[in-house]
């Protein structure tokens, strides 16, 4: 995928202010600090699209960009940092809830876990409730730079199995620090975006 157009095209918080560009969308879930963010502006080769931080929480709504007029990769706030106060976790997750279960342009949903660590139990809720919507489901493995390539199997095989993944469900190790893993993504993308 050749990015030629990546855009900020609309910050939300409820139903009323999603953008209705009939775009297929792509969403990024994750825990919070899990690099979300980064993935995006790695992905589309941009600085500074969405913004990251070294302090969790950074991103309080869900933006929404536009990537070359076909499609929308969704950025959401992060769960389950502890350090967020407890009222703002629970708004944030209805922020997240609404917009599942609410968006009828919704085609895929990426599921972004740290590769260097087990999945949390909000990990494996996420997992499960996307299991249960029509949704296709991509799991990519995020700061993929931070461990040696021959560990990655024994991380990626603890990731499945803590996610009850299937064998034939992927695991995409992915680094936006390094630039890896982005062709594997955008492909994977791609050929949901494309079936029907
Ligand atoms: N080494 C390394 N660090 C990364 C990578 N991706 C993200 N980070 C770092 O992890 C931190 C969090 O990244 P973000 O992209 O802001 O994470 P987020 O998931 O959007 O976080 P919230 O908006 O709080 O939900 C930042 O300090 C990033 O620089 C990666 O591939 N490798
Ligand atoms: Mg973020």
């Amino acid at each position: 995928m050749i990015v030629k157009k990546a855009e900020l095209v609309r910050t939300a918080v409820e139903p009323g202010q999603y953008p209705d560009t009939g775009l297929p969308e792509f969403v990024l879930a994750g825990r919070s600090n899990v690099g979300k963010s980064s993935f995006i502006n790695a992905m589309t080769n941009r600085k500074n699209l969405a913004r990251t931080a070294s302090t969790p929480g950074k991103t309080r709504v869900i933006n929404f960009f536009n990537v070359n007029d076909e499609l929308m990769l969704v950025d959401l706030p992060g769960y389950g940092y502890a350090k967020v106060s407890k009222k703002e976790q629970l708004k944030w997750g209805r922020i997240i809830e609404t917009y599942l279960n609410t968006s009828s342009f919704i085609k895929g949903i990426l599921l972004l876990v740290d590769i260097r660590h087990k999945p949390t139990e909000d990990d494996i809720l996420m997992a499960n409730y996307i299991r249960q919507t029509q949704n296709d489901f991509i799991v990519v493995a995020t700061k993929a730079d931070k461990i040696g390539r021959s560990k990655y199997k024994k991380h990626i095989d603890i990731i499945k199995k803590t996610l009850n993944l299937g064998a034939e469900d992927d695991v995409i190790p992915f680094s936006a620090e390094k630039r890896s893993g982005i062709e594997d993504v955008w492909e994977k993308i791609e050929t949901i975006k494309n079936r029907e």
